[in-house]
């Protein structure tokens, strides 16, 4: 990989920040990273990065920027000279975009069209990747979805991230830009925030298994989810810019499950029975649900060589075993 590869993160502290900055610094890239001024306590996902003498500020560099500052966006557009934009961020729950709607909108719609403004007035050609996401699909009229299943949104953060999958296309069609949209649906970790349900779930199995909780409160049991592994969508991320064409692209598994079956495996991964513990909260009800997202993933296996690496019951697994670890550090 030659030394002239530079891509600039935004959303580098987040989950998918940190899994697809250590790929690209394996893979010999300089990172330069947008992060926030408020957001310092929130950098442990990189900290090991930042830690490491040979990486930071030698091939990886953070930028203090707001994605409403279109003024030191493209400030850090030229210190950094970037061949690659991955824009990762923005607020990301959907259960919270009800609440907080106009800054949803203002970070996941407006802070893209701003990038995408920049990205389009540079000298030098930046390809550009737009985390677009199966929200935009909402109340759909099939599954599973693919890249051409017409956008339904249900929710706030879907209605701005159908904004900016299609601001992207056009981008893409009328200036010719290198703009892909990763269609990605919902991907976990050990790194997940712990107010997304995945992580919430393996933290209280782990939590209560050794006696530090003693229950777990959720909302909708019944909603269905298309879940995966999160390094292996930042990996389908990079896939899509080193394609020779610019594209939209699905990634899913194919396969949903419902909040109850990953409350069935979590606890099982620590011998206990679930109905025991798990509450319901009418709070944690959203206003509207998307129905049936599960993501017909074939043009990104065919056309990029893409797969994922872990089933559903390896990912919960592995957030299980992570969060007793945690625990285990605590004691
Ligand atoms: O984990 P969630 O909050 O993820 P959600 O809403 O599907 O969104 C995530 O995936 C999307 C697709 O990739 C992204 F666009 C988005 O940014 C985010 O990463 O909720 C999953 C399901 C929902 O149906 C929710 O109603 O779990 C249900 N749920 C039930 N109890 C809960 C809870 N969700 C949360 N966060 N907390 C609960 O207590």
């Amino acid at each position: 990989m030659s030394a002239a590869n530079v891509a600039l993160i935004t959303g580098i502290t987040g989950q998918d920040g940190s899994y697809l900055s250590e790929l690209l610094l394996e893979n010999g890239y300089a990172v330069h990273g947008v992060v926030r001024r408020t957001s310092n306590l929130l950098r442990s996902r990189i900290e090991h990065l930042r830690r490491d003498e040979k990486i930071y500020g030698q091939r990886l560099f953070l930028h203090y920027g707001d994605l409403s500052d279109g003024t030191t966006l493209r400030r850090i557009f030229r210190e950094s000279q970037p061949t690659a934009i991955y824009h990762l961020a923005g607020q990301s729950h959907v259960g919270l975009s009800f609440e907080i709607p106009e800054s949803t909108c203002e970070e996941a719609g407006m802070a893209t069209l701003r990038l995408l403004e920049v990205a389009r007035d540079q000298e030098q050609p930046v390809k550009f990747y737009h985390a677009s996401s199966s929200e935009i699909f909402g109340s759909v009229a099939e599954a599973p979805q693919t890249e051409t299943t017409p956008m339904m949104p249900t929710s706030p953060y879907g209605c701005a991230k159908a904004f900016a999958t299609q601001l992207a296309r056009v981008y893409r069609q009328s200036y010719g830009l290198f703009v892909c949209n990763g269609i990605l649906y919902n991907h976990e970790s050990p790194r997940r925030g712990e107010n997304f349900v995945t992580r919430k779930i393996a933290r209280a199995a782990a939590r209560i298994a050794r006696g530090l909780d003693l229950d777990l409160t959720l909302g909708n049991l019944e909603s269905r989810r298309d879940w995966g592994y999160a390094p292996d969508y930042v990996r389908a991320m990079w896939m899509m810019l080193q394609h020779k064409q610019p594209d939209d692209y699905i990634v899913a598994t194919g396969e949903h499950h419902s909040v109850r079956d990953f409350v069935e495996a979590a606890f099982a991964a620590v011998n206990l029975p679930w109905e025991k513990f798990v509450k319901h909260d009418s709070s944690f009800d959203r206003p509207a649900e998307p129905s049936r997202l599960v993501g017909c993933a074939d043009k990104i296996r065919k056309t990029l060589g893409w797969k994922p690496t872990r089933t559903f019951e390896q990912l919960v697994r592995e957030m299980v075993e992570a969060e007793l670890k945690a625990v285990e550090k605590l004691c």
